[in-house]
């Protein structure tokens, strides 16, 4: 049977993807999904992009890092970071080719019985009414700013009938709740890369090679 295999926040870290889909056996036939934050902070941006875009049966959600640069390229007023000046000289003229990729992704994918998105859902709000800052950066629900990581998590709240995969929050392993699987184990942080697969509901990870930068 074709697997479904969902990969956490990759972060530039194209030798970890590698090492982690040669882990895993992947094959042409399976199905590849992205949670998103393909790219910045790590070590080699273009390749994670390059590999998206030729690779068939391959998608990925939108992550908060790429709907920044997304939105900077459209030419709206945004906080750019010293990690993101980087990703876009290293992309150089090519940064309009992969932004027209990145355009494509969708906030969220839905597998059936599983929901992917970068960073979270407001329990209790249907997907059409979902928010791109929530889908994109939310953390919790009494935050005082998106993204904070003060007040209760979403998934401590969510109670969906779909199980939702997310990247985005950064754990030491992957953290397994009822309706909720978070597989943001901070491989560009010298963490670990992860990848939960179906049908086996399988969670496999390989380490970082080094902390690329520090967390925080
Ligand atoms: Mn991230």
């Amino acid at each position: 049977m074709d697997r479904t295999i969902i990969v956490g926040d990759v972060h530039g870290c194209y030798f970890e993807l590698t090492a982690l889909l040669e882990e895993i056996g992947v094959r042409d036939e399976d199905r590849l999904v992205f949670v998103g934050d393909l790219i910045t902070k790590g070590p080699a941006n273009r390749e994670v992009l390059e590999f998206i875009r030729q690779r068939r049966n391959c998608e990925s959600v939108l992550g908060n890092h790429e709907y920044l640069l997304l939105q900077h390229y459209r030419g709206q007023q945004v906080a750019l970071e010293s990690a993101h000046r980087q990703t876009i000289a290293e992309l150089g003229k090519d940064f309009e080719v992969f932004m027209n990729l990145v355009a494509k992704f969708p906030y969220y994918i839905d597998l059936g019985n599983y929901l992917v998105v970068h960073a979270g859902i407001r329990p209790g709000l249907p997907m059409e009414k979902q928010s791109v800052e929530d889908l994109t950066q939310l953390r919790t629900l009494n935050g005082p700013r998106p993204g904070s990581k003060a007040g209760i998590p979403w998934f401590e709240r969510y109670r969906g009938e779909k199980t939702v995969i997310f990247g985005h929050w950064v754990f030491d392993s992957p953290l397994i709740q009822a309706n909720a699987i978070g597989i943001d184990t901070g491989c560009v942080y010298g963490g670990q890369l992860t990848a939960f697969i179906l049908p086996a509901n399988r969670l496999v990870s390989v380490p970082a090679v080094k902390a690329y930068v520090k967390k925080g």
